[in-house]
């Protein structure tokens, strides 16, 4: 009800400046005063210097101040090849911008209307049309050349050797999963969750690779190694955002995604270069997935490769921790759905009796 009021409060006002405008405009003309129209055509073309300059004043004195809560270095391989793409791009499209606008506002200013002066016109310019159809298609297609050249190289196959984690988004958690000494991941599916008996990732027990896969609390990764984050949602759309490593790959439920990067600072490292002993890598949602979305974040820990294995070896297996889920799956889940549906029936029999 509310915005309603404000809504209607807003355009009563924006007619009543249209009225006062419009009135105005009518009385110059009855007058017929052309001082008036000269003198408002002086003020009007003055400001199309002083509005445009102005605007640029303030660019240049906040940019600094702004440039103090960007994002540090990217602590990743690709991201220093993303980072270099962004600032070209913003580079060419700020010269340009600066260009056209000098030209407008400067013309706007310089053929103000003027009594007796008239425009002079021109059919077309062949070389003019060829030089400004021809100098931008190249740079869009340099643009777009190396922007996809670091994509496919960024989605390139993913190396062998690479570190696999498991990050599923729920609302409102992210949840890790690594796959233990096997390397290999426990089947899972999504009939298996089970929030009250604590099997959030619905994994399947039955399968043998399940039984060293470790659950964390903080997602641990080794620097300079290829690390794959395999991606899903048990609900709605999430996003995995690790703004540091330039990392960002929706998290959709029933499609897995993924993707694959190598860090190249420690969490240490990053601390020291900042100078901020509470630095910490952040893994948060950028999907809004709902009323808790603002809480899923997770931290991320980078550490030496001979640091993270000693980590990896202390990790207790989900199962060893939960032995209750032991040999539990899928075919458990079927007899029990079988034996439950059984039973239903036969409960069914004893009523029509
Ligand atoms: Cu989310």
């Amino acid at each position: 009800m509310n915005t309603l009021f404000i809504g209607l409060a807003a355009v009563l006002i924006l007619s009543i400046l249209f009225m006062l405008f419009r009135i105005q405009s009518l009385v110059t003309i009855v007058k017929g005063s052309h001082q008036r129209v000269g003198m408002s055509n002086k003020v009007n073309g003055a400001l199309m210097l002083i509005v445009p300059i102005t605007l640029l004043a303030l660019t240049v004195w906040y940019s600094p101040i702004a440039a103090e809560s960007f994002l540090p270095e990217a602590s990743s391989e690709h991201g220093l090849v993303t980072d270099r793409l962004f600032w070209t791009s913003i580079t060419v499209i700020s010269i340009m911008f600066l260009i056209t606008n000098a030209g407008l506002f400067w013309f706007a200013y310089k053929y103000q209307y003027k009594e007796g002066r008239q425009a002079s016109f021109f059919h077309d310019n062949t070389r003019l049309e060829v030089f400004w159809t021809i100098v931008p298609a190249v740079i869009m297609a340099l643009l777009v050349f190396f922007g996809w050249k670091a994509w496919s190289d960024i989605m390139s196959e993913v190396p062998k050797e690479a570190i696999q984690v498991e990050i599923m988004g729920k609302q409102f958690a992210w949840q890790v999963r690594y796959p233990g000494k096997d390397k290999e991941f426990g089947n899972h599916d999504f009939r298996l969750i089970d929030d009250v008996a604590g099997n959030e990732f619905g994994i399947d027990f039955e399968d043998k690779k399940s039984e060293d896969d470790f659950i964390a609390r903080e997602l641990y990764i080794p620097k300079g190694q290829p690390v794959l984050f395999k991606i899903r949602a048990r609900d709605v759309l999430h996003s995995v955002f690790a703004p540091h490593f330039r990392v960002k790959m929706d998290a959709v439920p029933g499609m897995p995604t993924q993707f694959h990067f190598v860090p190249t600072k420690t969490t240490e490292e990053m601390r020291t270069e900042l100078n901020n002993p509470k630095f910490n890598y952040e893994l948060a949602c950028t999907e809004i997935c709902g009323r808790g979305h603002f809480a899923m974040k997770f931290i991320i820990v980078v550490v030496e490769p001979n640091e993270y294995n000693t980590w990896v070896a202390e990790q207790t297996p989900f199962l060893e921790s939960n032995p209750q889920f032991k040999g539990k799956g899928l075919s458990d889940l079927r007899k029990k759905n079988l034996a439950k549906k059984k039973e239903e029936e036969k409960s069914k029999e004893q009523a029509s009796l």
